[in-house]
């Protein structure tokens, strides 16, 4: 039997462990990025390591989240980042060259290569055949550091695709139709990996769309080939010498199968309140819409935004709809306003935004009360948006702008004729807003803001855990409900004992008071909790606050290893029905934890408030359980080297 792609690349990065879906293995980094929101907070954790240079072949440090600046901090924030990479031979991206995954993408993505992100919509590289994976800041940390990254063995599922998309159909029409097949877990602990014929119709932008938007899946990452589309992109970039191909094995095996015919797909919408709640536009009925946003790392590639241009050409936006578009990089809003396709958004009356996330991370254009706004997004969770009950819809660049001209929600094919975009021979090129590092590390003074505050520290694991249920949640809670975003939120990012004022603020604003005084707590949790971003400060806020365990049905990948990165306990109820035997306030207790842990994977756990002892797997690793022993991955790796 050959190899599938996820398998030749894991085993061309093996530094340990057995490649069997399952087990722990670890691989070796050669690119991280991070962004400004988890970037400052991973380079702090670097420098604690106290290594003098990065050791990967690269590492890339961008500014695009907060970009919003309504206070110093983020500006403080910025200036830390810029100095920091300077010295630590780190490539910097200044804020307006562009959304991270967008210019990774565009200017150092190679076919082959591993690609580690502080951003849990790092796998949009995979659209050029890297192995891209989003992690917590600290396991990028490490990787900078030149320690290996331990993931669980993915199983590889190939999704095949024939056929060819039919005009008005996108891909991520095609993305989110695996979403509606898939659901929002149906990808964890798993790669997916796009094959098939239908793949060579597909240009890079558009396969990174659909690997983008498997962060959504849970999926560890998503993989296409290299091919002479790849080839025909780097060219188009002038990175051709970058390029290699890299196709699966003709007889490659893989532990399961999908098969999509993209002749027959439909434009798709996810309805709120999650990205897997996916329809055919067709279906949803009549919607009006208060707000179109066009952008983010999904959908603001030169493509997406001169196909919109394109429709929005000599019309005017509904006077009922809002329409704002933030590009994807400044090579996409510079080659868009030197060929002209920018005014005419302008004069259709968009409001166009700086390139960065924006709106998708409640950076601004919050939706009006009740309202709904279309977003060519990823993400549609519950107050993400930064207004509690808008109702976000999640669509294709065609879709949303064939809202943006109607008013409601409208499948694009009414539009009429279909004038696809192609790609261009040749980007422009001018990476003058990436500055490299400096020559002479020594002449360069890292500079801190008085937002920056120093790391927290975690304590060893206590032998006996006596914890207070401080919230129990359903199932798919998110980081943006453990550790909300926006523009209140998002500044205090390098500030733990600011942001941990708000963690769970959405679901219980007292949550923080209630943890605080109980010194020591437990959160219990339904299935898939913590899924979405790749924040660890949705593990590290609660470890601020004394959380010490998080009892739950399942977790999400990123969010599980952050939880151990900082030393608190995920645990899994062995009976689901015991989660109900969990309530507000009750005392938790495990005793013998040391022991229990490293002898086997039962916990026992008694409600003292109850009586009742039950069965929880802990399901880690030796080297996870050392981890949460020792308070966290940077105990740990201090306790390691003596
Ligand atoms: C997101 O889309 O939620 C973010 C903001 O990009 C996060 C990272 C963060 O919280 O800083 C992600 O996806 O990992
Ligand atoms: Fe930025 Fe949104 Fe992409 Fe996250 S999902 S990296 S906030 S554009």
């Amino acid at each position: 039997m050959g190899e599938n792609l996820t398998r030749k690349i894991i085993a061309a990065h093996l530094v340990e462990g057995e490649m069997k879906a399952g087990s722990e293995v670890a691989i070796r980094i050669d690119q991280t990025l991070t962004q400004d929101a988890t970037g400052t907070m991973a380079y702090l954790q670097f420098e604690a390591m106290g290594v003098p240079r990065v050791r990967t072949e690269l590492s890339v440090s961008y500014i695009d989240h907060n970009t919003l600046q309504t206070g110093f901090e983020n500006a403080d924030d910025h200036r830390f980042l810029q100095s920091f990479a300077a010295k630590y031979g780190i490539y910097f991206s200044r804020p307006g060259n562009g959304i991270c995954h967008q210019v990774h993408l565009e200017r150092f993505g190679v076919p082959g290569k591993t690609l580690l992100g502080s951003d849990s919509h790092t796998p949009t590289a995979g659209g050029i055949g890297m192995l891209a994976i989003g992690s917590g800041g600290l396991d990028v940390a490490v990787a900078m550091a030149g320690g290996p990254f331990y993931l669980t063995m993915p199983k590889v599922v190939r999704v095949e695709l024939t056929g060819a998309l039919p005009p008005w159909v996108t891909a991520k029409d095609v993305i989110l139709e695996v979403l509606r097949l898939l659901s929002v877990k149906g990808g964890v602990g798993k790669v997916i990996e796009y094959g098939g014929p239908g793949v060579r119709t597909l240009s890079v932008p558009e396969r990174a769309t659909i690997a983008n938007m498997g962060a959504e899946l849970g999926a560890t990452t998503s993989i296409f080939p290299s091919d002479g589309e790849t080839r025909r992109f780097l060219a188009a970039q002038d990175r051709e010498r970058d390029w290699v191909e890299l196709l699966p094995d003709q007889d490659a095996a893989y532990d399961e199968e999908l098969y999509i015919d993209l002749s027959r797909l439909e434009p798709m919408v996810a309805l709120p309140h999650s990205p897997d709640a996916v329809v055919p536009v067709s279906e949803a009925g009549e919607v009006y819409v208060d707000q179109v946003a066009i952008g983010s790392c999904t959908n603001s590639s030169y493509q997406d935004l001169m196909q919109v241009a394109s429709i929005l050409r000599g019309k005017k936006v509904h006077p009922r709809t809002n329409l704002v578009i933030s590009p994807g990089s400044r090579q996409v809003l510079e080659m868009m306003a030197r060929n002209g396709a920018l005014a005419d958004l302008i004069a259709a009356g968009a409001r166009i935004l700086e390139s960065s996330c924006g709106p998708c991370i409640g950076m601004g254009q919050s939706p009006p009360s009740g309202g709904v706004s279309v977003r060519t997004f990823n993400r549609n969770f519950p107050g993400r948006s930064g207004t509690a009950d808008a109702g976000v819809f999640l669509a294709s660049p065609e879709t949303a702008a064939a809202a943006a001209l109607t008013g409601k929600l409208t499948d694009p094919r009414q539009l009429g004729e279909y004038r696809k975009v192609e790609q261009p021979q040749k980007y422009l090129i001018d990476d003058g807003l990436i500055i490299p590092p400096a020559q002479d590390p020594s002449q360069v003074e890292v500079l801190r803001g008085p937002n920056i505050k120093p790391l927290p520290v975690n304590a060893p694991l206590d032998d006996t855990l006596t914890l207070k249920v401080l919230l129990a949640v359903g199932d798919n809670i998110t980081t943006d409900h453990i550790m909300p975003a926006g523009p209140k939120v998002l500044p205090l990012r390098s500030n733990i004992p600011a942001i941990s004022e708000f963690v769970f603020y959405t679901v219980d604003p007292d949550f923080s008071g209630r943890a605080r005084e109980a010194a020591g707590g437990v959160i219990i949790g339904g299935h898939n909790y913590g899924q979405g971003s790749s924040r660890e400060h949705a593990a590290l806020a609660p470890m601020y606050l004394g959380v010490k365990a998080v009892l739950a049905k399942s977790f999400a990948r990123i969010h599980r290893s952050n939880l151990i990165n900082f030393g608190i306990l995920p645990v899994i109820f062995a009976d689901e029905q015991n989660y109900h035997n969990c309530r507000l306030g009750d005392i938790l207790q495990i005793e013998n934890v040391r022991k229990q842990l490293q002898e086997g994977d039962v916990l026992t756990i008694t409600n003292l408030s109850t009586g009742i002892t039950f069965a929880a797997y802990h399901r880690l690793s030796p080297r996870e359980v050392a981890i949460v022993l020792d308070g966290g991955l940077l105990n740990y790796t201090r306790n390691i080297a003596g």
